[in-house]
């Protein structure tokens, strides 16, 4: 018995829920439909040095080329096979990019689309990224190979095989999602051929996948194909290190299935904590800052050390998936920043930052119309992430990650790591602040007044820069300075029309 718990507790550990991202680093970004040239080139002069831990990459593999509409960024969830070879990249530029980030301590997080192949109305035809030959309509992907016997045709029981119901757990997982072919996992044949798709990319060096529409998939099917990947590659991560899981499935609490279910396969998407965090900051529902004095899992949330968590994704800052309208975004960029901020400075979760491209928004009746569109293209071929003289991007590339506001706080998250959450405060309202241990300090003013207190911050005495207004150089500080005087008390003075209304100080932002 004692052996058995030493052995799980050992698992705990070492299992699929440990990021492998460097000791230290705490956050990844999602470097949305980039190029892996410009991923490769972002991690040695971007993201290694202002402490990223690692990058989700859009899909990697071959996927069908939709015309109409023109290349939307959706094409990258309809597989045609498993080639490396797609919008970002090929295979060669995609070994470069894992290899270069893994040098300089950055790791690559793949988002692994194995529910389905592409969408059953496609024509057949080699409309697809590396040219393959394919036949929705007769369920033939000859560059996999799949046919008719891998899908699970026979085995959804709806009229049209679709999902109808997000009430009933067996026509989510064996009908297809928005019409894509469902394939048939708990074939062998099918999980060993995905398994040796993820292999394939672990051998390269990835540290870990997002698995899309987890939810689309049985727990158990995915865990026997868990079960057959390798460890990561000794190159770059210590001997019998496992990839990092974590599974995209939608649970806002209102459906038949629950996050918790996948819990023994690693970590999971928790899509009520944008949803929850954008209600809070908009002032919705009654919600406001003092709320968040127990935020994490007395919200209602998964526990902790499950949650992969962010303000918000692909599909949710376009309207698709879930949380709906108060999702926070770079459309909304002060509240956002603030999301941001919240999100990495309170311990709860795993961290994501988003970076997207900007594109033309055309609402008719509440609705985006161009929330197909693809990224900054010429002719369909990807543009370049240009980078401007004051570091952010061009190109319509958002680059939300190069925002001082929130690039600081990734480093925030990683010099208070380990440490509590403290000192909490609020005004009752939409003023509050809260410490992580002798660390960091963070205070909010989302209220239409200004905040002037003097507040207990937990930090030894000194002068602090703040990194949300300003940056450290050269032993002073481009934005505001904080004195913690020797009980840990420091005097906060925000207005509530700050272009940023909130400050965050930090042991390493000290002068
Ligand atoms: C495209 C076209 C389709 C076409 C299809 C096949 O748009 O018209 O039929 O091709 O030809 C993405 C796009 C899709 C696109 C697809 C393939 O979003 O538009 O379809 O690529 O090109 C569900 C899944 C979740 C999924 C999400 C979008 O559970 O896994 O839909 N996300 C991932 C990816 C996503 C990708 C795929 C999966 C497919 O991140 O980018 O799709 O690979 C409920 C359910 C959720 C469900 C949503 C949306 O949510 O709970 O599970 O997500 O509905 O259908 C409230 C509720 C909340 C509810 C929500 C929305 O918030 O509380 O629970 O409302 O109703």
């Amino acid at each position: 018995m004692k052996f058995f718990l030493l052995l799980s507790a050992i698992g705990f550990c070492w299992a699929q829920y440990a990021p492998n991202t460097k000791s230290g680093l705490t956050s990844i970004v999602h470097l949305f439909e980039w190029r892996w040239v410009d991923i490769a080139l972002e991690c040695e002069r971007y993201l290694a040095p202002k402490g990223f831990g690692g990058v989700q990459v859009s899909p990697p593999n071959e996927n069908v080329v939709i015309t109409n509409p023109s290349r939307p960024w959706w094409e990258r969830y309809q597989p045609v096979s498993y080639k490396l070879c797609t919008r970002s990249g090929n295979e060669n530029e995609f070994k470069d990019m894992v290899t270069r980030c893994n040098n300089v301590g950055v790791h690559i997080y793949v988002d692994a689309v194995i529910n389905h192949m592409s969408g059953s109305g496609v024509a057949a035809g080699t409309s697809s990224t590396c040219g393959s030959y394919f036949n929705p309509g007769t369920r033939d992907f000859p560059a996999v190979p799949y046919s008719a016997w891998d899908f699970n045709d026979g085995k959804c029981k709806t009229e049209n095989g679709g999902i109808e119901s997000y009430n009933d757990p067996f026509q989510i997982r064996d009908c297809r999602l928005v019409g894509l072919l469902d394939l048939a996992l708990e074939k062998d044949y099918v999980r060993s051929t995905v398994a040796e798709y993820l292999n394939r990319l672990i051998d390269i060096g990835v540290a870990g996948f997002r698995i899309d529409a987890s939810k689309h998939m049985w727990p158990g099917v995915m865990k026997a194909i868990l079960d057959k990947l390798h460890n990561l590659n000794t190159t770059w991560f210590p001997e019998g290190s496992k990839p990092f899981i974590y599974q995209e499935v939608i649970d806002l609490g209102s459906e038949s299935i629950q996050s918790s279910e996948y819990f023994g396969n690693g970590h999971v998407t928790e899509f009520k904590y944008g949803a929850k965090l954008g209600t809070v900051l908009r002032k919705w529902n009654g919600e406001k800052m003092a709320y968040l004095k127990n935020w994490g899992e007395g919200w209602g949330f998964m526990p902790s050390d499950r949650a992969l968590v962010f303000v918000d994704n692909h599909d949710n800052q376009r309207g698709h998936g879930a949380g709906g309208a108060s999702i926070l975004t770079f459309w909304d960029p002060r509240l956002y920043k603030m999301a941001v901020g919240f999100m990495l400075a309170h311990p709860y979760g795993f961290t994501r930052v988003m970076s997207s491209y900007r594109w033309a928004r055309h609402f008719v009746n509440g609705q985006d119309v161009n929330d197909w569109i693809g990224p900054p293209n010429n002719n369909g071929v990807i543009k370049e992430v240009t980078i401007n003289p004051d570091t952010t991007c061009g190109n319509d590339w958002v680059c939300e990650h190069r925002w001082r506001q929130i690039r600081n706080m990734v480093m925030f998250r990683n010099v208070v790591d380990g440490q509590p959450f403290t000192n909490w405060w609020d005004n009752g309202s939409n003023q509050v602040a809260f410490g992580r241990g002798s660390r960091g300090f963070i205070v909010f003013n989302n209220d239409d007044w200004t905040l002037s207190s003097t507040l207990q911050t937990g930090l030894p005495a000194g002068t602090y820069c703040d990194v949300i207004s300003g940056d450290k150089v050269g032993g002073d500080c481009t934005g505001i300075k904080v004195y913690v005087s020797g009980d840990g008390n420091a005097s906060f003075f925000i207005s509530n029309s700050a272009e940023d209304p909130f400050i965050a100080i930090h042991a390493e932002s000290k002068l």
